[in-house]
Parts: structure tokens; sequence; C-alpha cells
């Protein structure tokens, strides 16, 4: 009698056991199944997104692309933007020009950190940048149209080319020119139409994502 109990116990085991089995190995069939799913589906979003790039090379509607490109010679990035400093010199509406053509504008300096970056990076050059007062004589007014809050004129500067010239743009200086006005740094104003060097500025925020 016991023999048998035993015995059903054993086949009762058994059977559960291999139900237990056969369940887990359709479980891990499902997750095989799925995973090969996701692998598949991988792929696809992998050669997706290639085909979108090759299409935008393509097109030639890569602008972000070519922008990229361009900015990675030449340009310096400090902070949140772009910089473009350029070796020859031009008058500031040609400057403008030049930098508006890239996507840029003239340099904003909106706060002494970006003061200080261009001070330590300009040597001895000088730089027109993006602040005139072309509009209204004494209200200077920057490239976007924002006005002027914080300044960093050099000292007695603007000084409306002592009255003899009209000074509508701004230049910086970070090294003095003259050995007789050894405190000329900072800003100037001076003619629009004598030619500096230049800086533009693209904020990384401009940038047209696809
Ligand atoms: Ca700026
Ligand atoms: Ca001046």
């Amino acid at each position: 009698m016991l023999c048998v109990l035993l015995l059903t116990a054993v086949i009762v085991l058994c059977v559960t056991f291999t139900q237990e089995r056969q369940q887990f190995i359709s479980k891990n069939e499902n997750l095989t199944n799925e995973r090969e799913q996701l692998i598949l589906k991988n792929t696809n979003l992998t050669n997706e997104r290639k085909q979108s790039y090759r299409q935008m090379s393509v097109n030639g509607d890569n602008k972000l692309t070519a922008e990229l490109v361009i900015l990675t010679v030449e340009w310096t990035c400090y902070r949140s933007s772009f910089y473009y400093m350029s070796k020859e010199n031009k008058t500031w509406t040609e400057s403008r020009r030049y930098c508006t053509e890239k996507g840029a504008d003239l340099i904003i300096i909106n706060n002494r950190e970006e003061k200080d970056f261009v001070h330590n990076t300009s040597g001895n050059a000088v730089f027109y940048i993006g602040l005139t007062d072309t509009d209204v004589e004494g209200s200077w007014k920057w490239v976007d149209e924002s006005t002027l809050n914080s300044s960093f004129w050099a000292s007695g500067e603007p000084n409306r080319g002592q009255g003899i010239v009209d000074e509508d743009c701004v230049v910086t200086v970070a090294v003095p020119k003259l050995p007789e006005w050894p405190n000329l740094v900072g800003w100037l104003d001076v003619a629009c139409n004598d030619k500096f060097q230049w800086i533009c500025e693209k904020r990384i925020s401009q940038f047209i994502l696809p």
C-alpha cells in the first residue's frame, strides 16, 4: 500500500515538474522571440537614421551639418557661443555682412565674462563689435536691437571723435595702441568706414535643428 502511495506521489511530482518545465521552455521561447523582434526593430531604426542622414547630404538640405563643418574651422567655442575672429580688415557694415552671411552676426558682449574672453583672446588686434548708435546719436544699441546694459568703454570714450568726426561704431582694444594713452583699453567709438578686424558670434541656440 505504501509503495502504491509513494509511486503515485512520484508520478504526480513528475507530471508537475514536466508541466513547469514545459511552461518554462515556452516562456523562454517567447522571450527569445521578443528579443529577436527588438533586435530587428533596432536594426530598422538604425537603417532609417542612416537613410535620413544620407538623404540630408544628398538633398543639400543639411544646413546644420554644413554650419557645423564651417564652425569647426577657424571658429572658437566659448560657453554658449561660437566666435570668429577675422584676420583681415573691413568697414563695420562689411564686417557685419560677413557674419550674417555665415548665419551669425557681429558679437554682442552680454557680460563681464564674455568681455574678458574677448580681451584675453584679442592680442594686439582691434576688433569691431556689434554695437552702434547710427540710428539715434548717443543711444547705443546691439545688432539684435537690444540696448546697452553692461558697458566696458575705455577711459574717455565714447568721445564722438572729439566732435571732429562722426563715430557711430565700436571697436574693442585689449592692448593699448598708443604709448601716450596707456589706459586706452576697452571699447572705443570709431568712424564706421574705418577698417578693422571684427568678431562674429553665433549662439548655440541659433542653430536650426533638424
Ligand atoms: Ca554674446
Ligand atoms: Ca572715439
